[in-house]
């Protein structure tokens, strides 16, 4: 497994940004396991996965020049990755959005560094049924941007619906016709479980998931 894959999945025990037991998700469908990169809170933590996002993207070798936060997890995401890439000797602009409109000020949906003409990364930490991600793809194309790619934290690599084959991710990549990147996979968390032995019986849970609610590779 890439040395970002581990960290990444080190980093998300350790904050308990990934937690075992019954989870309800927004699909309905009750998990064994459940990420939430709300609990990346600290500078050093944010700024170890923004490495890890960094890393995650070079052996990907997507190509980019703007990177995009959805709102509201998306934006310290993009933001700490803008800084993560500063440190590495580029330096990008960054830009998010807003859940509502603003009509007074400078108004607008649209926060940062202008879109036109861009090759734009969106940054988020998880896609699920793809929302998040549709309203900002939108915002994207009426700003005068083009994506280029989306990165997330973790793929759960699961069914986009019962009836299909295949996951969230595959289908927003196939529909818009951009690599889909994450830092790990639910395969990669299996692999990572099957090396600690304390993780044995939340890897059996995790496949017996799998097998039920899994896309194809
Ligand atoms: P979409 O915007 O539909 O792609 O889904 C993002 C949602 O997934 C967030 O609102 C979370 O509540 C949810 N989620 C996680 O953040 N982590 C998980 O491990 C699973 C879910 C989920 O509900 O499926």
């Amino acid at each position: 497994m890439s040395d970002h894959r581990t960290r990444f999945l080190q980093l998300a025990l350790d904050a308990d940004a990934l937690r075992f037991g019954e989870f309800t998700l927004k699909s309905g469908r009750i998990s064994p396991y459940f990420f939430n990169a709300g609990r990346f809170d600290t500078g050093a933590a944010i700024a170890t996965l923004a490495g890890c996002y960094a890393d995650a993207l070079d052996a990907a070798g997507v190509e980019f020049d703007l990177l995009f936060g959805p709102a509201y997890k998306g934006i310290p995401l993009a933001t700490a990755l803008a800084c993560e890439y500063a440190r590495r000797g580029r330096d990008l602009p960054v830009a998010f959005n807003r859940k509502e409109a603003k009509a007074h000020g400078e108004g607008g949906v649209l926060i940062g560094a202008p879109l036109a003409g861009k090759r734009v990364l969106i940054v988020d930490d998880v896609i699920t049924a793809g929302t998040a991600i549709r309203e900002a793809l939108g915002q994207i194309a009426e700003g005068g941007g083009t994506v280029s790619g989306i990165v997330i934290a973790l793929d759960r690599q699961e069914r986009v619906a019962d009836d299909s084959v295949e996951s969230a991710a595959q289908r927003v990549a196939r529909e818009q016709g951009v690599p889909v990147v994450a830092i790990a996979a639910l395969s990669d968390l299996l692999a990572f479980a099957g090396q600690h032995a304390t993780l044995a019986a939340e890897r059996d849970r995790l496949l017996a998931y799998r097998a039920r609610h899994g896309s194809e590779p």
